[in-house]
């Protein structure tokens, strides 16, 4: 699949046409939304629109479609808890029950003092069940520690839900062999390991493009029957970025 870049700076190129052509060319079968909660905290009704949008022309178009809660600059997912538990409770009950819909909760928990056992676990255990009273099945995503990268505290203690997955974050110019590695001592364990974030570039999203890495790396998670989603559906200026930016957004008629 493909995620959306942060839908406060790039939404006008998440059309209805668009998706249409990434499901039916491109053969996507899952759109990642992000919306960073930062973003959502200043300016909470436009975001929710633009991503309750996004949402219905994906079911429209019967692809998966993940609702990326999307923290990063806030390391800690603690941080808008209230605002996180408040919109998870009103979005779960709009599309209770619907499969095509994915929760992501907390995108990259970051920063040296964020643990899975003090503040991601917490946070999850309180979040979880808002959207379970809502829509009992929902497959739902939780981040990990480390920008998605540290999966062994995971793994060592994990949530006690059905249908969680744990995400795994990779960009090929910066993370190999040793975060692999860990996604082995994931699945040993028997969790859930979901890449709901991945990309070609070093974990900047931006600089060289790092192909071959990137290649191993799509095998490594084919042969293991673990998911991807590749940063970023938008024209920003930066390497991540998988359209120009004098791609024509306005254009209906455009071939991506
Ligand atoms: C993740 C974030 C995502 C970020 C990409 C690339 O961050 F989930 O939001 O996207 O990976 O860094 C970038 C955009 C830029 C934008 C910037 C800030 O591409 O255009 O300016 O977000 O909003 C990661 C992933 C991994 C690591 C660090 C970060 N890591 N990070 O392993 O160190 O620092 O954001």
């Amino acid at each position: 699949g493909l995620s959306s870049h942060g839908i406060q700076w790039f939404p006008e190129v998440l059309t209805y046409n668009n998706l249409k052509q990434l499901k039916e060319d491109w053969k996507i079968n899952v759109f990642r939304i992000a919306m960073y909660s930062d973003a959502y905290v200043a300016n909470p009704d436009s975001i929710k629109q633009k991503l309750i949008n996004t949402v219905n022309d994906c079911i429209n178009l019967d692809m998966y479609v993940i609702i990326d809660w999307h923290i990063l600059a806030d390391n800690n997912p603690n941080t808008y808890y209230e605002q996180a538990n408040t919109f998870f409770e009103e979005i779960s009950s709009m599309y209770s029950n619907n499969p095509n819909v994915i929760y992501e909760i907390c995108n990259e928990p970051n920063g040296n003092n964020i643990t899975w056992n003090n503040e991601v676990k917490p946070y999850a255990e309180k979040i979880i069940p808002t959207i379970r009273k809502n829509s009992p099945k929902s497959l739902i995503i939780v981040g990990t520690p480390d920008w998605c990268k540290q999966l062994k505290p995971v793994a060592d203690n994990p949530l006690e839900f059905k249908n969680i997955a744990y995400s795994c974050h990779f960009y090929s110019g910066t993370h190999g062999k040793e975060l692999q590695d860990n996604i082995d001592y994931a699945l040993n364990k028997n969790i859930c390991i979901f890449v709901s974030e991945c990309g070609l570039t070093d974990a900047s999203g931006n600089g060289n493009k790092y192909f071959n890495e990137f290649d191993s790396w799509i095998n490594f998670l084919n042969n293991k029957n673990i998911s991807w989603i590749f940063w970023s559906f938008a024209n920003k200026d930066e390497s991540s970025s998988i359209l120009s930016p004098n791609f024509p957004i306005n254009d209906s008629n455009t071939n991506i």
